[in-house]
């Protein structure tokens, strides 16, 4: 049943997104200049569209596979930034994360700020699943981290709230177009899935500063470019409107499908 559900669904998706094969882009590079392809990016966002209602019709709110610890092959690869040097880090990274924050903030009751020892103490989830990039490869790794639900119930969400946005530490930008710093989000179903955690813990040892230390984002249901590394705010929103590209993430602003499922 199951099995036969999924492909009717990943049938339904590859019409969705067949006219956009030839447009799908091969990775996690730096691809600046996208930023201009206006009319590719129109067709993407139309695509993406039905994609996001396909997919939110059909998947609900099924859980991601979860594998066992014999199926841990490697280590996870590090892809993207793996060293941020903006100085608000490097700072932090010098002294440990020790004066770490992360906070949560926006369409919220009550804001907060958490530090890492705070994110321990709180209830935790450990999986084993599969990141898959757009790049071509896959990594099965454990993430230990706090739920976003739970963090979410920290601070009390407010009803006009839609989206969750992680922004991140690490700068893409340079000198001649200016900062672009990393940032994702997802909505509200993906923020209180179960399996979406802010993890600290990568294979049983503390999430190392290649793979997003001191805390990334793991949105188990979709592509690697949604699992933000080097997160410091958790902002919720009403839009995407005022956020650099206004697209959802540093990706989408230059091309990427928003929803991203898998
Ligand atoms: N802050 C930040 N998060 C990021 C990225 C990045 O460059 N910066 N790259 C993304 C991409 S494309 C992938 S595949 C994964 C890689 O995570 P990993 O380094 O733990 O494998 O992080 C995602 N999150
Ligand atoms: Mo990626």
């Amino acid at each position: 049943m199951t099995a036969e559900r999924d492909l009717s669904r990943r049938r339904l998706l590859g019409l969705g997104a067949a006219g956009l094969s030839s447009l799908t882009l091969s990775g996690c590079g730096r691809l600046d200049f996208l930023a201009d392809e206006g009319a590719a990016r129109n067709l993407m966002a139309r695509a993406n569209g039905l994609t996001y209602r396909i997919q939110r019709a059909l998947a609900g709110n099924a859980l991601a596979p979860e594998y066992a610890e014999t199926e841990i092959r490697q280590g996870q690869r590090p892809n993207g930034s793996r060293d941020p040097d903006s100085p608000a880090y490097l700072a932090l990274k010098a002294k440990g994360f020790a004066d770490y924050r992360l906070v949560v903030d926006g369409l919220v009751q009550r804001p907060r700020a958490f530090s890492l020892a705070e994110l321990h103490n709180m209830p935790s989830r450990t999986q084993i699943t599969r990141h898959d990039c757009v790049e071509g490869w896959s990594c099965i790794a454990k993430w230990t981290g706090t739920p976003l639900s739970h963090l979410l119930d920290q601070v009390q969400v407010l009803p006009a709230a839609r989206f969750v946005v992680f922004h991140c530490f690490d700068d893409l930008g340079n000198t001649r177009s200016g900062p672009a710093l990393y940032y994702e989000s997802c909505d509200m179903i993906d923020a209180r899935h179960p399996q979406t955690i802010a993890a600290y813990g990568l294979n049983g040892r503390a999430l190392p500063v290649a793979n997003g230390a001191p805390l990334r984002i793991r949105v188990e249901r979709a592509l690697g470019y949604k699992q933000a590394k080097y997160v410091h705010r958790i902002e919720l929103v009403d839009s995407f409107a005022r956020l650099w590209g206004g697209k959802g993430g540093y990706w989408e602003d230059r091309g990427y499908d928003w929803f991203a499922g898998i």
